[in-house]
């Protein structure tokens, strides 16, 4: 937030800087040359036209070279089940879903229940939520999640699947969750140009075997996405969890620096401390 009001602040700098300019600007009317504070309207139209348009074109282009801090990216998608419909997202392994208007974070959420003790999972198998993820250039799955009180409830992760004849890649470096009967957001650092070993050192593990014909790469896996789940251990029946604000996108700056990945960037002189 504070990196949006600086941007803000800065772009409506530039405009006080642009009237500021064109207010105080003086053309002499004999000479042409220097500038004057007292006789711009009485420069020759053509020399007062000549000189705001090379100014307009100067500030032009020099705020359309300035970083923007509005990141987005292709793939980039979220959901905040607002509308009372489950917008394709589903339940797993018994998990039975509805969507609720009212008590989400805020407006409506996605509400996950099963009738046993034990794993309630919910996932999308369906685009914008799947396809190809390095394409999408996605650095950031997050989600809101809601737990009851007292269920005694402290763990979860975030599956990433290539197809079902796959485990794919679990991410579950949450630490312990808080069972209080609040939102909480969590969310999972992820990169269109890791290896498996920094995927891995990122926090995020598969069970499948290298060299077995079901192991893909942490890439091959994000090429070829067929489902993103979230999964939360363990809870018992009857106490619906809550899910709302779920987000694929390239997170605040697009560079990755947010997650604390560097992959991207080379050491050279001057960053190298
Ligand atoms: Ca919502």
């Amino acid at each position: 937030m504070d990196s949006c009001k600086g941007y803000i602040t800065k772009r409506l700098r530039y405009c006080v800087d642009w009237f500021l300019l064109v207010s105080v600007v003086r053309i002499p009317a004999d000479s042409g040359k220097g500038m004057q504070m007292d006789n711009f309207f009485e420069t020759p139209l053509n020399k007062r036209i000549a000189a705001v348009s090379a100014i307009t074109v100067f500030m032009v282009f020099f705020i359309a070279a300035t970083p923007s801090f509005a990141q987005t990216c292709p793939g980039a998608t979220q959901e905040g089940w607002d509308g009372g419909d489950t917008n394709l997202w589903i339940g797993f392994v018994g998990t039975i879903v509805s969507t609720p208007l009212t008590g989400g974070n805020p407006g409506g959420y996605l509400e996950a229940e099963k009738t046993t003790l034990g794993q309630v999972t919910v996932g999308n198998e369906s685009p914008p939520w799947t396809g190809d993820w390095v394409a999408g250039e996605i650095r950031k799955i997050s989600i809101d999640v809601y737990i009851p009180g007292g269920t005694g409830t402290t763990s979860m992760n975030f599956r990433v699947r290539r197809s079902a004849s796959s485990n794919g890649w679990y991410y579950d470096s949450f630490g312990s969750l808080a069972d209080d009967g609040l939102w909480h957001t969590f969310a999972a650092p992820i990169s269109p140009t890791w290896s498996d070993a920094q995927a891995i050192a990122a926090g995020w593990s598969t069970p499948d075997i290298v060299g077995n014909p079901n192991y893909y790469t942490f890439i091959e896996t994000l090429t070829v996405m067929s489902a993103l789940t979230f999964s939360i251990n363990t809870v018992p029946a009857d106490n619906p969890i809550g899910f709302d604000n779920a987000d694929i996108s390239c997170g605040l700056f697009a560079d990755g620096f947010e997650s604390g990945d560097t992959s991207v960037w080379s050491e050279t002189e001057g960053l190298s401390g």
